[in-house]
């Protein structure tokens, strides 16, 4: 699938090792997940849980990078997270056999949803003594840049020739100047998504390797790739769109961090993203992949905001503006990890419980799905309202109001104008309230709650109980 198709769906990321082992119920065996160790989580295991996935509206899932690593014990423990190559050739055997792998793409196939794979071209895993001799192709020197660590990342060169890592797990740098380092690329991901019906990647540490091996590779790949460029500096980010098509959206999750900080944010920092001077940055804004969470960064609930209002502000911005959705595994579970490894827990000691979040995540899918034809999918988001802890926007036929101020804040009404034509009913989706539109509505927020209008024909499809307009609504 390319990226049309992409763009429609929203994407539920987990690490392999931690979401779900096979025969285990809704449980799974204790392990000392900060430790870096493998903890049991195989594809087997995501498969017993697809239903869960589904029901919260996702139809694609991200999952660890798929081939053999080393198995030495570092100073950071394995590598369960997939990251620390050793044979392209051969799947990781702690996820299972590729009959299971092929088991996984071929069981999302069946209910409508995508499979997206992680890669890594920039390394191999090492300990700390490098021994080119035991990678599977690249078994010697000759196939990488010299060793040497990335002493600056803003000195491009050292950032695509410099090696990952440190003394304890350096990360040898593939040549990717090298013609026969690139021509088994190409031969290696055709026939990785050919063989396992992958419908698209995410490719690691893409800054690391010169811009002008992508377009090549992702040919050859044949299916939508979305680039890991760990950057939040909207020019630097931007300057990849051309080379990979799809992005993760660092260049949205620093300022959607920042609008929603409990210690006090503005939400300017949020519509100043949909301004035409940040647009014109980037070549298509759908083809950026929106998150608040991963396995890189703390959680949102350990370094932004715990509060579970705001923790509902942010996850609409994330799914209801105007990239992909991924919703990171645990932020159902309201999980608060601290970063790598601390977000990187076991999903299995949730239980995999129905949660308000999770309920809450699924009806903005529904949101999303429901109204992408009808005006969402063609219509960017734009600014109707802004000042430091309301935002007002509207994408097609969803005007959504967001608030920072959290669930202690006091009610504020705002007048605002939209591009709906009189007479129109508007219900918000997340209460059942309808207003009508009279050249202005007023909003009111009470207790930052966030509010999800729709026009009443699409409304009906979601809400059971649509409740007429206040006294008073009508400007
Ligand atoms: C292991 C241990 C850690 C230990 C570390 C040294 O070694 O687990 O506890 O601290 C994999 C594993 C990791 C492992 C690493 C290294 O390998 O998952 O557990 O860490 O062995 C990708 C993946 C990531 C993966 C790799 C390597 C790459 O998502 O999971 O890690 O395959 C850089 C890379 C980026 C990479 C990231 C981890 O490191 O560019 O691709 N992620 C600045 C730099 C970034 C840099 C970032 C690191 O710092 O510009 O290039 O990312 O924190 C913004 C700025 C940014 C700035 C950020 C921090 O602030 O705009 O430029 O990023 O405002």
């Amino acid at each position: 699938p390319g990226a049309e198709a992409w763009k429609q769906r929203s994407i539920y990321q987990v690490l392999t090792d931690r979401f779900a082992v096979a025969g285990h119920g809704n449980g799974g065996p204790s392990c000392d997940y900060k430790n870096g160790k493998y903890c049991g989580g195989t594809w087997q295991g995501i498969i017993s849980k697809l239903d869960y996935i589904q029901g919260m509206g996702f139809d694609a899932v991200w999952i660890s990078p798929i081939t053999k690593n080393i198995e030495d014990v570092t100073h950071y423990g394995v590598g369960y997270h997939g990251y620390w190559q050793e044979d392209i050739y051969s799947v990781n055997p702690h996820f299972g056999t590729a009959d299971d792998l092929l088991a996984l793409s071929d069981a999302l196939h069946a209910r409508g949803m995508y499979l997206m794979i992680d890669v890594v071209v920039n390394h191999m895993g090492s300990t700390h003594k490098v021994d080119f001799s035991r990678y599977t192709p690249f078994d010697n020197s000759s196939y990488y840049h010299s060793e040497a660590f990335i002493s600056n990342y803003d000195d491009q060169t050292s950032c695509e020739q410099g090696w990952l890592g440190d003394g304890h797990v350096p990360l040898p740098d593939l040549d990717t100047e090298n013609p026969t380092v690139v021509h088994t690329f190409h031969a290696w991901i055709s026939s990785v998504v050919q063989r396992f019906r992958i419908d698209g990647l995410r490719i690691d540490t893409v800054k690391h390797v010169r811009k002008s091996f992508w377009p090549g590779f992702i040919r050859a790949a044949g299916v939508w790739s979305m680039g890991e460029v760990l950057s939040g500096a909207p020019d630097y980010l931007s300057s990849y769109q051309p080379y990979v098509g799809g992005l993760l959206d660092y260049g949205t999750f620093y300022p959607l961090k920042r609008a929603f900080n409990a210690n006090g944010g503005s939400m300017y920092e949020l519509t100043t993203l949909l301004s035409h001077d940040y647009r014109a940055k980037f070549a298509d804004m759908q083809q950026l992949a929106t998150f608040m969470e991963n396995h890189d960064m703390p959680r949102f609930t350990h370094d932004t905001n715990s509060d579970i209002t705001i923790v509902k502000s942010a996850l609409c911005w994330t799914v209801l503006t105007d990239g992909i959705p991924i919703i990171y595994y645990g932020q159902e579970q309201s999980y608060s990890g601290d970063g790598d490894p601390g977000s990187r827990e076991l999903m299995w000691t949730s239980e995999y419980k129905i949660t308000p979040l999770y309920q809450f995540i699924a009806l903005l899918n529904k949101i999303r799905k429901l109204s992408w034809n009808a005006g969402f999918g063609s219509n960017l988001t734009i600014a109707l309202h802004t000042d430091v802890n309301i935002a007002v926007t509207q994408k097609g036929p969803l005007l959504m109001v967001l608030s920072n101020k959290g669930s202690n804040s006091k009610s504020r009404m705002i007048p605002v104008r939209t591009a709906f034509s009189n007479g129109t009913v508007l219900v918000n989706v997340l209460n059942g309230q309808s207003i009508i539109v009279k050249n202005t509505i007023n909003i009111t927020v009470v207790a930052g709650q966030p509010q999800l209008y729709l026009p009443l024909t699409l409304a009906s499809h979601i809400c059971s109980n649509i409740l007429p307009p206040p006294q008073g609504s009508l400007s």
